[in-house]
């Protein structure tokens, strides 16, 4: 019971300090040297106590563009990551499900990937398949 409350506590505090912080991430999928257009990419934030959050969801434009911007509250810093999922050099009927980190010092401001070869293999990457 203490310990309940203790925890209450706690969680307040945290509340209290936790400050909005947002990122932009902004890139450009391409596979080969070439633009993909449709490609899903989501926003997600790391926590170490719970579940990741997923902030967001876009695709890219038909000229493989994309622009996203989150926010959230957090007591300390952010640590957001992008996933893209998409067929670049991917087995039949599969998916590549990529992971890139944001760059800490990104945070509050805009992470410009520009060209994202998503023909390169990134490390911890799965394959999505059905
Ligand atoms: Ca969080």
């Amino acid at each position: 019971m203490c310990f309940r409350s203790f925890a209450i506590l706690c969680m307040l505090a945290l509340a209290l300090d936790a400050e909005l912080q947002t990122i932009t991430v902004t890139g450009i999928t391409v596979c080969h040297r070439r633009r993909v257009a449709d490609v899903r990419i989501e926003l997600w934030e790391r926590d170490t106590m719970d579940a990741d959050d997923l902030l967001l969801e876009v695709r890219s434009n038909a000229t493989g563009d994309f622009t996203m911007t989150g926010s959230q509250d957090e007591y300390g810093s952010i640590a957001p990551y992008i996933i893209i999922y998409h067929e670049c050099d991917a087995k039949p009927n599969c998916q590549r499900v990529a992971e890139y980190d944001v760059p800490a010092d990104k945070i509050g401001s805009t992470y410009d990937m520009t060209y994202i070869s998503m023909n390169i293999f990134v490390k911890g990457e799965k394959d999505q398949c059905p």
